[in-house]
């Protein structure tokens, strides 16, 4: 507790007495007590105390058109008043769910032309892993059950969310994976490409998911599951030579893809998704995030032509949400979709900010304590090392997080994963706010080096 503001003392009693928070160690907030965010507008955010500090994650990767948008609350406040609620099942649907499929139809790749929606990118995991079992027993192979997915890799935080996503120390919690899911090794040079070049690595990562395949049994494999970039994994931008090696093996064994858009959809890479930065052809999509800019929770399944066509054949999907394709979630997110399309911020992120901001983020790179510095769109990792030649990090003394912790304290929020800080701002960033992010990044760096002399 280490505020001297009384208000802010009452809201952090109130987090002690009630509140337990999502991914934090309830008896170590307990005693720093939560920073408590209270309003925003743009790209910023303001605290109780009155800070103002630049949102360099988007909130949680989501708040794509930026912070304080009018015509979403109007969308969500006009759908209250007319339908507040219905529901999808027993043969009923409402307007807002049918015109959101139609748009995301419309932005989404070729054939991908159905939405099966949830209340969350967790849910609509939980929706792939059970719609892809349901598919083979339709195709008369029950049997290819086996998902395979990737070490750090993120798909969500319920049980079969947690058990696809390939982060160790959450499976460690409560017996997880859950069976029928398989990891292999992910993309990830910087940390893990010992003396290969990088396309080298490439090869070597994608053709993991060959072996693996052939160890589980092409007949017991329903799908793959990867994110065309890894987020909360540490913006793990794959080698050039990775998406192609993989487009060659999914092509030679007859299983299903799955791209995992949470973090990538909805303009994150100068494309509309991922799967179109990198070609990819998937036959599942699974969205959130982007989808109503975090305004209102919704995720859900873009699912391929050539899928449903085997799912209508399938009777009864027995699957659902109270909340699958809630008329005001749908409203906000129709508002959200039309903004991004209008505003043409897709398009300003490919030609103009995502250009400005890498090339911005790469002049980090003399920085004595930065190894590498890459990123796609508007996603940016910056590897803080001790040693650039080698990438030797500095062992055991959380690097990472004393430079997040500076950021915070000098209005800017860049997030550590391990010793990697890692960025994905609005996509309505200028760039004069992107010189701003710079700027705190480096001056951050400078203090952390100091810390760790001194
Ligand atoms: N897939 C991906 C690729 C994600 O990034 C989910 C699925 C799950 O979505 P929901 O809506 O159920 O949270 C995510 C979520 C982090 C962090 O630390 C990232 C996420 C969630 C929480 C923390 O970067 N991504």
């Amino acid at each position: 507790m280490t505020s001297n503001n009384p208000q802010t003392r009452e809201w952090q009693a109130l987090s002690n007495d009630h509140h337990l928070a999502p991914f934090s160690d309830f008896k170590q907030l307990k005693e720093k007590g939560p920073r408590i965010i209270t309003s925003a507008k743009g790209v910023y955010l303001w605290d109780s105390e009155g800070n103002k500090i630049l949102d360099g994650m988007a909130g949680l990767w989501c708040v794509a058109i930026g912070y304080g948008r009018d015509e979403l609350a109007d969308a969500a406040s006009k759908q209250m008043r007319e339908l507040p609620y219905y529901n999808l099942f027993f043969q009923t649907a409402h307007p807002p769910v049918l015109e959101l499929a139609k748009v995301i139809a419309d932005v989404a790749p070729e054939g991908m032309n159905h939405v099966f929606f949830t209340g969350s990118g967790s849910e609509g995991n939980d929706t792939m892993l059970r719609m892809v079992r349901h598919y083979w027993a339709i195709k008369g192979q029950p049997k290819k059950k086996v998902i395979i997915s990737r070490k750090n890799g993120y798909h969500g935080s319920t049980v079969a969310g947690a058990s696809l996503g390939g982060m160790t120390y959450m499976h460690e919690q409560g017996d997880l994976p859950i069976p029928g899911i398989v990891h292999i090794a992910q993309p990830y040079w910087f940390g893990e490409g010992g003396d290969m070049t990088s396309n080298e690595f490439g090869i070597w990562a994608a053709n993991q998911l060959e072996e693996k395949i052939l160890e589980v049994g092409v007949d017991n494999v329903g799908a793959f599951i990867a994110e065309p970039i890894q987020g909360a994994g540490g913006v793990i931008i794959p080698p050039d030579s990775y998406w192609p090696r993989i487009k060659e093996i999914l092509a030679k064994y007859d299983i299903l893809f799955v791209a995992d858009e949470v973090i990538c959809g909805f303009g994150r890479t100068g494309e509309w998704f991922g799967t179109d930065f990198y070609d990819l052809k998937p036959h599942m999509m699974t969205i959130a995030k982007g989808l109503t800019s975090g305004y209102i929770p919704m995720g859900g399944l873009i699912v391929h032509d050539d899928v449903v066509e085997v799912l209508n054949e399938g009777g009864d999907f027995n699957h659902g949400f109270t909340y699958s394709g809630h008329p005001v979630a749908a409203a906000v997110a129709l508002e959200n979709i039309r903004i991004l399309r209008d505003e043409k911020i897709v398009e300003r992120v490919r030609t103009e900010t995502a250009p400005y901001l890498q090339k911005r983020l790469r002049e980090l790179s003399d920085h004595p304590l930065v190894g590498e510095v890459r990123g796609v769109g508007l996603l940016g990792a910056i590897e803080l090392v001790q040693d650039k030649a080698t990438r030797k990090r500095y062992e055991g003394k959380g690097v990472g997080m004393i430079c997040r912790t500076f950021c915070f304290e000098n209005g800017l929020i860049m997030r550590a994963v391990g010793d990697t800080m890692i960025i994905a701002p609005p996509l309505v960033i200028t760039p004069a706010e992107i010189d701003e992010l710079v700027t705190k990044a480096r001056k951050c760096l400078d203090l952390t080096l100091s810390a760790l002399q001194g």
